[in-house]
């Protein structure tokens, strides 16, 4: 099955997804997965300077809010002093879980990118954000792909929890699913909270990579939610990119993932598209808040 859509017309269908913007990557010297070379040399040292910034901030927030899995995988990655170079830590990861780091320009399409999960490749950008967008990025960079995500697939289940969403991901694509399969990498993936004996802990990239959101995610008392994560009531729940998060699904361990991403989606496709979408702040009646 031809796996790349046309480039022209990919990069035009994300520019609009990415309100417009263009894509930032160089999609010029790709093979035909997307795949690039890591030019490791062409980074600068202001880049590194950076990239040195974004991890110590990270590192005053994260003890006592990541999750153990992540912060123990973190330190034997010793990512701190400057942009990794991925082959090494492809090399470390593949002897771990299986899995390997592809380098990618930057955003992929779906049908590429879920056939990397599904063949165990984590695809991580190559290229870094700039100094003024230290806090907030549109598009996932170097920073947010290998920091955010590398780290939690040095995890078995939850790396074979990622291999079952990118085969889940192929399947939904010739279900009509893709949206519905969206929020859940979304909710998980990106900013999924795991309960543990220490409390509410953050494995979701998308907040382990940023700023503010570390401390607002586990804050009492904010107008978001934290709720058990049922798959199918996720399935069904909008998200929004530029916001903290109005609704944050909790999982009790990574199995759980994986079991309940197991069953043949097919006929809960089916049912959600029989019903309205719920909004990101939706609350269902009897559904219990679990951060008080
Ligand atoms: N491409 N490089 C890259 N990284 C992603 O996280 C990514 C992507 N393309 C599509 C995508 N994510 C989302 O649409 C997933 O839900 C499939
Ligand atoms: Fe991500």
């Amino acid at each position: 099955m031809d796996t790349t859509v046309s480039n022209e017309d990919f990069l035009a269908t994300v520019a609009e997804k990415s309100h417009g913007a263009a894509l930032r990557g160089d999609y010029e010297k790709m093979d035909a997965h997307y795949v690039v070379q890591q030019d490791w040399d062409a980074y600068t040292e202001e880049e590194h300077a950076l990239w040195r910034k974004l991890y110590q901030r990270q590192m005053e927030l994260l003890p006592g809010r990541a999750c153990d899995e992540f912060i123990d995988a973190l330190h034997s990655m010793n990512a701190a002093d400057g942009i990794p170079k991925f082959e090494k830590t492809s090399e470390e990861l593949f002897k771990a879980t299986g899995w390997r780091i592809v380098a990618v320009p930057g955003l992929i399409p779906e049908l590429t990118f879920f056939e990397h999960l599904a063949n165990r490749r984590f695809p991580v950008t190559v290229w870094l954000r700039k100094p003024e967008e230290f806090d907030y990025i549109v598009e996932p960079d170097v920073f947010h792909d290998y920091f955010g995500h590398v780290p939690m697939l040095f995890n078995p289940v939850f790396a074979d929890y990622i291999q079952l969403y990118g085969k889940g991901g192929l399947k939904a694509m010739k279900l009509g699913g893709l949206d519905y399969l969206a929020r859940l990498y979304w909710y998980t993936v990106e900013f999924g909270l795991i309960n543990t004996p220490k409390g509410l802990r953050i494995y979701g990239a998308g907040i382990l990579s940023s700023g503010g959101e570390v401390e607002y995610c586990l804050k009492p008392g904010t107008t978001s939610r934290h709720i058990r994560l049922d798959i199918e009531r996720c399935l069904r729940t909008l998200y929004k990119i530029d916001t903290y998060q109005e609704t944050y699904f909790v999982i009790d361990d990574f199995q759980q993932l994986f079991d309940g991403t197991a069953p043949d989606f097919a006929p809960i496709y089916e049912r959600l598209k029989q019903q309205e979408a719920l909004p990101a702040n939706s609350l269902l009646p009897g559904e219990k808040e679990l951060l008080q």
